[in-house]
């Protein structure tokens, strides 16, 4: 087992039993120009942890360990797409609509698509979802039933909505999860802060949390000893 310290408890995980969920670090939430901007966000908080996400990757990859990158997206006729959620949101800008980067939230766009700096290598698992659960109307929990996998680690955007609910979803499902608190974020820190202290509430209701340089000095004590 690795142990990384972490909050409310150290998280133990076994080598070959552990991937990494890389939420939506899609164009249209987190590139100027996109969605995500378009709504009156400030995408460079978002942009913020690029470099941080990118480290978490490439240190799973040099494991060897599976990453897995999601896509929160639609089919261009919208049949996978709730009537509730085409409504909900700005008026003036609706799922389907054309946006700055192509239509919004439709698989395929320009928009939808991983931004090039986290792109996916070949092999790697990518997860289209319809909805902010990686879990729902996807392949993931079989994916990961077919790969062993008992332990995730998360990263992505945004903390609060998709990331959150993968996360819960992920517990539900038995998973033993983890989240880099440095390698998420939201538009709004208030919403970041309050996820992140939730998640890790009650004795990690949902799991424990631990910035990326806890995670890679326990790999690297691992790799020591
Ligand atoms: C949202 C997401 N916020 N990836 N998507 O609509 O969190």
């Amino acid at each position: 087992m690795i142990t990384v310290p972490a909050d409310p408890f150290p998280y133990a995980f076994p080598p070959g039993k552990v991937a990494l969920i890389v939420i939506d670090m899609q164009r249209d939430f987190v590139e100027p120009g996109g969605f995500g901007e378009s709504l009156g966000n400030d995408v460079s908080l978002l942009r913020a942890i690029i470099p941080t996400v990118a480290e978490l990757i490439a240190l799973f990859r040099r494991e060897g360990w599976p990453v897995i990158h999601t896509r929160e997206g639609h089919l261009a006729d919208l049949s996978d797409c709730p009537p509730s959620k085409i409504r909900r949101g700005k008026p003036s800008l609706r799922i389907g609509d054309a946006g700055p980067m192509g239509r919004i939230m439709v698989r395929g766009e320009p928009g939808n698509a991983i931004i090039p700096e986290l792109a996916p290598i070949e092999g790697e698992i990518v997860i289209d979802k319809p909805g902010k659960g990686a879990f729902y109307a996807t392949s993931l929990g079989a994916d990961l039933e077919r790969l062993g996998i008992t332990h995730l680690v998360f990263a992505g955007v945004t903390t609060e909505v998709c990331v959150q609910t993968t996360m819960r979803e992920a517990n539900d499902r038995g998973y033993d999860c983890l989240l880099i608190e440095d390698a998420t974020e939201s538009y709004f820190p208030s919403y970041k802060a309050a996820t992140v202290s939730m998640i890790a509430a009650q004795g990690a209701i949902v799991g424990c949390v631990a910035p990326l340089a806890a995670l890679s000095a326990a790999v690297e004590k691992s790799e020591a000893a």
